[in-house]
């Protein structure tokens, strides 16, 4: 007999937080039988198979090994329930269907990531075993991987690659600000926790994408050679300058300064409506190919079909697209 249950875990970056389990026999699992299934593995250092389904013998999770599937199965349920609940999508493939995680990939694994092949996504334990790369925002960005695999399949080079990282960026914002828990307040940083380069810093910057040294702030014709980690940081920057608009902004303690290519000045349309419009453009008129070109085009299909092609918010998604030298 198998039931669904709420447990508590101690996390190591969101706090105590509610897990759902199944309770099968005398003992629970890492089994979310209200989010499609999803379960949530130890993969005890190896790199292949699923290791062991997590079990414990009571519904107080967390210490040791269990601290990242804590994490990882917290960030799971947030990211489902951002999906379902703030864009109306049932699973990633909205199908109801849930994918699985696996924690503790490899020795001091310093990434985490998507596989559309086995549907699941995957953890390290960061530098040193020390800091699994587990956060939300992480475990969002991951999971949406998933989500541009099932709709517009954005091809992971060139500019298309560069918009497929931008939207994983996007959306695993989006979820840290909905999970809006007390160690998870919301930020436009990506990877903060995981102090993925030793010195404290962030991994990417969505305000001012340039910042991590790498990344590109603006469209030029040679983007889309960039990495798709660096390429991506023109979407970032348009997101940003959609949600927020240019210029110094403080948010949740956090300082921020978005510049604009030509000196122009946006005002943001705040982060709902552009995570809307993002999603209606990834979900309804991307492709395989789509450029950045076209997802100035894309986006304002999605702003038009949302909220009128005079609205405010059309306006300001050609505003922003203009702000970072996509014409
Ligand atoms: N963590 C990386 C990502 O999701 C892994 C990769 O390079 N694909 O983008
Ligand atoms: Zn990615
Ligand atoms: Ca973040």
């Amino acid at each position: 007999h198998e039931a669904i249950e709420t447990g508590t875990g101690t996390s190591q970056y969101s706090g105590t937080v509610p897990l759902t389990t199944t309770k099968s026999g005398s003992s629970y699992q890492l089994t979310d039988g209200a989010r499609g299934g999803h379960k949530t593995y130890d993969l005890n250092q190896g790199t292949s198979g699923t290791g062991t389904l997590y079990t414990n013998a009571t519904d107080t999770w967390g210490g040791g090994r269990q601290t990242a599937g804590v994490d990882a199965h917290y960030g799971a349920a947030v990211t489902w329930d951002f999906y379902k609940n703030f864009l109306g999508r049932n699973g990633i493939r909205n199908d109801g269907k849930g994918a699985y995680s696996r924690a503790h990939y490899g020795n001091s694994y310093v990434n985490a990531f998507w596989s559309d092949a086995c549907f699941c996504m995957t953890y390290g334990d960061g530098q040193g075993n020390k800091k699994p790369l587990t956060a939300i925002d992480v475990a969002g960005h991951e999971m949406s991987h998933g989500v541009t695999a099932a709709t517009a399949k954005l091809v992971y080079s060139g500019e298309s690659g560069g918009l497929n990282e931008a939207t994983s960026d996007i959306f695993g914002t989006a979820v840290e600000f909905y999970a809006n828990n007390s160690s998870d307040v919301g930020d436009y940083l990506i990877g903060e926790k995981i102090d993925i380069f030793g010195n404290g810093k962030p991994l990417r910057y969505m305000d001012k994408p340039s910042k991590d040294g790498n990344s590109a702030d603006n469209w030029s014709s040679g983007v889309g050679g960039k990495d798709v980690h660096y390429s991506s940081g023109v979407a970032n920057h348009f997101f940003y300058l959609l949600a927020e608009g240019s210029g110094a902004k403080k948010i949740n303690g956090v300082q921020y300064d978005s510049p604009t290519a030509d000196g122009s000045k946006v005002t943001g349309i705040g982060r709902d409506k552009a995570v809307k419009i993002w999603y209606k453009a990834l979900s309804t008129y991307m492709t395989s190919n789509t450029n950045y070109k076209a997802a100035r085009t894309a986006t304002l299909s999605a702003a038009g079909a949302l909220y009128g092609t005079t609205s405010t918010e059309y306006k300001t998604v050609a505003a922003a697209w203009g702000a970072v030298n996509v014409k």
